[in-house]
């Protein structure tokens, strides 16, 4: 088959070590024939993420801490005077302050809800805004959930909150953003070994347990998350917007 992204640039947001989803996602959007930009949080991720980039053929590695507004405006300018448009965008990032996933909910202070929802959920409001006028031919936008945005789990607490909120963004987004056939959609992963799910407590048992009772009785691969990132950047996704896209090996469907 011929590449579903040739000709197409594409801004990912989130790599920081090669078992990052977002990571798994650049690899398939190069394979594909994208012109791939990445970019890395702070100076402690800069030459992890500019190896990662070099060895993947990226076109350029940027900077972007997400919570600071005057760079995100730098990306997008940089963007514009290297590129000039974009095609789609991946926005792979999600914080909380370790101390608030595992304490009950209601004990949340407000600094931690906020700072939650300020890089999980109000980043892609920001990077939207600012990637929309490069997307002038249309494009896709994209972030990752999970399950626990409609469900409560365990240890994942003010996060859930977070990603409902991402869903409802994701939602509001592909409203305003339609009319210049701008679609903006969610991928809800299942669980995935990554540098954020592995501080977790006891997230190898909730990896299993996902694996062992969902329908197809294995977990979910990053590969098989990037392959639908594939799908929803490409002509092939040009139906699809405001929507939450499960890619769990089934697990959601389950009652028990
Ligand atoms: P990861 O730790 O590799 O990626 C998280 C990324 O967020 C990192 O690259 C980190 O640098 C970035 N980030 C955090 N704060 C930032 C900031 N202020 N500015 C810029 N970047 C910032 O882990 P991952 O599992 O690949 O997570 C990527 C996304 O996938 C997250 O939204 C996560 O919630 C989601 N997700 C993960 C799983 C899983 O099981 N791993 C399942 C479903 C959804
Ligand atoms: C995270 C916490 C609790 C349960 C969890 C997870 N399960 C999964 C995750 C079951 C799959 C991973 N995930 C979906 C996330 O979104 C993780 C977000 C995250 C992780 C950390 C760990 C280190 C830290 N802050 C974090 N902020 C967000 O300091």
């Amino acid at each position: 088959m011929s590449q579903l992204l040739a000709g197409k640039n594409a801004l990912i947001l989130g790599v920081a070590n090669k078992w990052s989803i977002a990571y798994a996602i650049a690899h398939a959007y190069v394979r594909e024939g994208a012109r791939v930009l990445l970019t890395y949080q702070s100076e402690r991720q800069k030459q992890t993420v500019e190896e990662l980039g070099a060895e993947l053929g990226v076109a350029r590695v940027l900077p972007c801490d997400v919570t600071q507004e005057a760079e995100v405006s730098a990306l997008v300018e940089q963007i514009r005077t290297g590129c000039g448009t974009l095609d789609a965008m991946v926005h792979s990032i999600a914080f909380a302050n370790k101390e608030d996933l595992s304490r009950p909910f209601v004990e949340t202070p407000r600094e931690g809800f906020l700072l939650a929802h300020d890089v999980s959920a109000y980043s892609l409001v920001a990077l939207s805004r600012a990637v929309a006028p490069l997307m002038t031919a249309g494009g896709s936008i994209m972030t990752l959930s999970y399950l626990a945005s409609v469900r409560v789990m365990p240890n994942y607490n003010v996060m859930g909150v977070a990603k409902a909120s991402l869903e409802a963004c994701v939602r509001y987004l592909a409203s305003d953003l339609g009319p210049q056939n701008i679609r903006v959609n969610a991928i809800s992963a299942g669980p995935v070994k990554t540098a954020s799910a592995r501080a977790v407590k006891d997230f190898s048992k909730m990896l299993e347990g996902a694996a062992a009772h969902g329908p197809l009785r294995r977990a979910t691969d990053p590969a098989e998350v990037a392959d639908t990132a594939v799908f929803l950047a490409s002509t092939l996704g040009r139906g699809v917007t405001g929507n939450v896209v499960y890619v769990d090996a089934g697990f959601q469907i389950m009652g028990v």
